[in-house]
């Protein structure tokens, strides 16, 4: 089988983090547009992963799961931060299946167990086999049990990177709400993101870096970059783009040049 390629969807890019439940579906379809074709021009085998945006993250933070559990109330905030991730999911899973896309959902909450807020396991066969039958899995950020914390959050970030080591992709793509890495916020200012970087050149960026907007409960810009260096240590490349611009995801995925190039 060639190796896959792992395509990230950021939260901001399929919902409006300053709305509470607010799914950009214009955008969810234009991707899976995207998606298919890329498909149908024979790009490699291809695992989508997706945010949770203003679906998971305000539950999240109203019910603090990402902090472990303290009190028995909290419990129902768990299942409802489960469950609103299902509903995004759907949404997803249903669009790409429109465009003719076999997505496949893998609840991460049902394979997954943590500790201490990292993957201890993840039966990722499914995946694996998943790919193998010509299925695109899609997984998600999701709340799931913690063996130490009760149960904490596991960012689409950090599956990105799991995955990254059990299935050395050809290449893995952070489709986010910017135009790719920059030396500082890009919503603050006029800086231009980089073409390229090596992972030492991130490092240093990664340290000065800051909070991502909207609600936040899995460490925002500066989680995606700690993910993004452990990612390229394993000796693949990482592409952060633009994903709310048209053609994005496809040159991505056809393995053109678009947003910042991180290489290992
Ligand atoms: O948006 C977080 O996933 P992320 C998912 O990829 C939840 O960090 C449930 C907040």
């Amino acid at each position: 089988m060639l190796k896959p390629i792992i395509l990230k969807i950021g939260g901001s890019v399929v919902t409006d983090k300053s709305k509470p439940f607010s799914a950009r579906k214009r955008i969810v379809k234009r991707i899976s547009g995207e998606v298919a074709t890329a498909i149908r021009s024979g790009c490699p085998p291809l695992v989508i992963v997706h945010g949770g945006g203003s679906f998971g993250h305000p539950i999240a933070q109203k019910h603090g799961i990402h902090k472990g559990f303290r009190e028995k109330t909290q419990l129902i905030g768990f299942v409802e931060t489960v469950q609103v991730m299902r509903r995004l999911s759907d949404i997803i899973a249903e669009s790409l299946q429109a465009s003719g896309v076999p997505a496949l959902p893998l609840q991460p909450s049902a394979i997954t167990l943590q500790k201490g807020g990292r993957i201890a396991t993840m039966f990722s066969r499914s995946v694996e086999e998943a790919l193998k039958m010509g299925l695109i899995p899609v997984l998600w950020g999701d709340a799931v049990l913690d063996e130490e914390k009760g149960f904490s959050i596991l960012s689409g970030d950090q599956i990105v990177s799991h995955l990254s080591a059990l299935l050395s992709p050809s290449r893995v793509v952070f489709g986010t709400d910017v135009d790719g890495i920059y030396p500082s916020d890009p919503k603050k200012g006029e800086a231009k993101p980089f073409r390229e970087l090596t992972r030492a050149e991130l490092e240093k960026i990664t340290i000065q870096s800051g909070e991502s907007g909207g609600i936040d409960v899995t460490g925002g810009m500066k989680g995606k970059l700690q993910e993004i260096i452990a990612i390229t240590s394993m000796g693949v490349e990482v592409i952060v783009m633009n994903a709310m611009k048209a053609g994005n995801v496809l040159r991505a995925l056809s393995g053109g040049k678009v947003g910042t190039l991180v290489k290992p």
